[in-house]
């Protein structure tokens, strides 16, 4: 088994706002050395922010299973709260990555602002016994929702806290029965180009956004469906009403504002990978010992910390899905 060692590029691993928009591309430029005083500007100004100041819908948090037995950071699911500072509401809503409203992290709330949620259908479909078209009410009787507080990790070397509200994607797939041939599930954000401005633009990305897991990744109690933040209905900028976490990859695996989950025989196309085979694979999984071919993946930027801190393999979730990739090369991860 080979590991690649981790090497550091000047100490800045996190990408400016330009090198963001040239995500899918190979271009190197000056863009990682000029981005160094801009990096430590946005810092500062996350450090500086607090409160949470969030307006909406109160959702009805179910307790956890087994919560009422669990210390606080302990549920019926392990490994699914953890106790580590929560990252500020502001910073979860105002620093997203959305392209189909913006490559700006920072735009992206106010170009969503107006965004219609409702009415919402998911058709889930393909390799099922029972394909159903689900409503947002349909989704409620597949509550109770659960607070789920995750590290997200972005590709790009910076990470959050996230309390999520939300319910196991098995749960959902349990109701349409996946069928023997089922092997893989793809995802697919809205396509509404008079919403979503960008979506009439090909050459940001290949539109609409999909998304895919292996069928026992998304049968994992860990990967979720999230309609909530904070204890509040999601923004938005986040990915309302519905969008995917899978904690232990990377954040881009996080699809949101799903409008159809197709479960196929073979694995498909992925909107990161079609636009970058090279830099972005299927799997994805957080993995400090593989670099993004144009930067050191090692250490990551704790949005509202002050340094960097190491990057765990699996995000810190080894223990519950490292079962699932037994027998497959750690580059394979990627
Ligand atoms: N449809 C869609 N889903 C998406 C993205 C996107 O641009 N479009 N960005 C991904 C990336 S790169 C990350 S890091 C997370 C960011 O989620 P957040 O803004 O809620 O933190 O969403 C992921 N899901
Ligand atoms: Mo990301």
């Amino acid at each position: 088994m080979i590991v690649k060692k981790a090497v550091d590029i000047n100490g800045n691993e996190i990408t400016s706002q330009s090198l963001f928009m040239n995500r899918r591309s190979f271009v190197r430029s000056a863009v990682l050395a000029a981005s160094t005083a801009a990096t430590a500007l946005v810092y500062r100004r996350f450090t500086a922010s607090s409160g949470k100041g969030r307006a909406g819908e109160k959702l009805d948090l179910a307790a956890p299973a087994d919560s009422a037995t669990a210390k606080p950071g302990e549920t019926g699911t392990p490994g699914a709260r953890t106790v580590e500072p929560q990252t500020p509401y502001d910073d979860i809503t105002h620093y997203n990555n959305y392209y189909e409203f913006s490559t700006d992290k920072r735009a992206v709330a106010e170009k969503a602002k107006d965004f219609i949620t409702r009415p919402w259908t998911v058709s889930v479909e393909g390799l099922v016994n029972n394909p159903k078209t689900f409503d947002l009410d349909d989704f409620a009787k597949l509550s109770p929702l659960e607070e789920r507080v995750y590290r997200h990790r972005c590709v790009e070397g910076w990470s959050m806290v996230i309390p999520w509200a939300g319910f196991p994607l098995s749960r959902l797939l349990d109701a349409v029965q996946p069928n023997s041939q089922a092997k893989y599930v793809q995802f697919e954000t809205i396509f509404d180009p008079k919403q979503l401005p960008n979506e009439r633009n090909k050459n940001i990305l290949d539109w609409p956004y999909v998304e895919g897991l292996r069928l026992d990744e998304a049968l994992h109690p860990l990967t979720i469906l999230a309609t909530g933040l904070y204890g509040e209905t999601l923004p938005p900028q986040n990915g309302a009403p519905l969008r995917l976490v899978v904690p232990w990859k990377y954040g881009f695996k996080g699809i949101k504002s799903i409008v159809k989950i197709r479960l196929v025989a073979e694995q498909p196309p992925t909107t990161w990978n079609i636009a970058n085979a090279h830099e972005y694979g299927f799997y994805s999984n957080v993995n400090p010992h593989v670099d993004h071919p144009r930067w050191s993946q090692a250490r990551e930027q704790r949005i509202g910390e002050s340094s960097k801190r190491d990057t765990l393999i699996f995000n810190g979730y080894a223990e519950q899905v490292a079962g699932l990739y037994n027998g497959m090369d750690l580059k394979v991860y990627f």
